[in-house]
């Protein structure tokens, strides 16, 4: 019997707040002076533009200073969507926004397990990183580890063992050692095609029923040659029909994803056009309409 014929129980997916809002974010000055395209995504809601720090490139305090301050405005503004009830579905942007909308999240849920689907772990600390960029730590941070900076943003850290992270293939020595370290289950693009989407999502639901989940989709999680608009585009990732039915499982699984990021769209590149329109299709797989 399919998932999808499973009866729904009542913390089911299917009966989830629908009702996003939409931040749109540049953190760390990754894309100084350009605003995304309002509506590239088609959704309800309208959220506020958080205005970007906009360090000099280089300047790693000045680029830490501004991702702190952009997180905590975005968890603040997370925090009241989610007290209200709403869906709050973060729009960026550089990934590092994550520590702001799961940082609301943890704290709002208390236990809370995330779904982290891309190309990179984000699992880096300051120590590990090869290149201090903050968007490379987000998931750790989430988990606690990390810069104390960081990490005190934090009211309640995600377990460990309540993350899953899929189609991750570039890594970091010193971040593979932590997710070694910490135990992460990783999903790499070749078990998500061994297993099929519906086993790994019924494997999700097994481990994550009755927890409130958080979903952060980076959209270098698709393979560079569908979606190449992008901060850091890694070949050999998610096909778009693959992602797009890992999306629509996930939404129509028991699970109750109660809010998402849909991060890492450089709206600058060549190809940002057509990788918006796949990002469109990615987020309608997952929010419908
Ligand atoms: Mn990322």
């Amino acid at each position: 019997m399919s998932l999808q014929q499973q009866p729904a129980r009542p913390s089911a997916g299917a009966e989830r707040v629908r009702r996003p809002i939409t931040v749109l974010a540049h953190p760390g000055g990754r894309y100084p002076g350009v605003e995304l395209p309002p509506n590239w995504f088609q959704g309800p809601g309208e959220g506020p533009t958080i205005p970007s720090a906009l360090p000099a490139p280089g300047d790693a305090a000045g680029i830490l200073n501004g991702v702190i301050q952009m997180c905590t405005a975005l968890r603040d503004r997370t925090a009241a969507s989610l007290a209200a009830g709403e869906h709050p579905t973060l729009i960026g942007g550089d990934h590092s926004m994550a520590m702001g909308s799961i940082a609301a999240a943890a704290a709002h849920h208390g236990r809370m397990a995330v779904i982290w689907v891309d190309a990179h772990a984000d699992f880096n600390t300051m120590e590990s990183s090869p290149t201090g960029n903050p968007h490379g730590m987000p998931l750790a941070v989430s988990c606690g580890v990390g810069d104390p900076r960081l990490t005190a943003m934090y009211k309640s850290f995600v377990s460990p063992q309540d993350v899953v992270l899929i189609a991750a293939r570039d890594i970091d020595p010193g971040e593979r050692a932590l997710l070694v370290q910490y135990g992460i289950w990783c999903v790499t693009v070749e078990q998500l095609r061994e297993l099929g989407v519906e086993t790994l999502v019924k494997g999700i639901v097994y481990r994550f029923r009755g927890v409130p989940v958080h979903l952060s989709f980076d959209f270098d999680a698709i393979s560079s040659e569908y979606f190449s608009a992008t901060g850091t585009p890694v070949p050999e990732g998610l096909m778009p029909d693959e992602a797009c039915e890992l999306l629509a499982a996930l939404a129509a699984s028991p699970l109750a994803i109660g809010s998402s990021d849909w991060v890492e769209f450089d709206p600058r590149h060549e190809q940002a056009a057509e990788a918006a329109e796949l990002a469109r299709r990615l987020y309608r797989s997952f929010h419908g309409s």
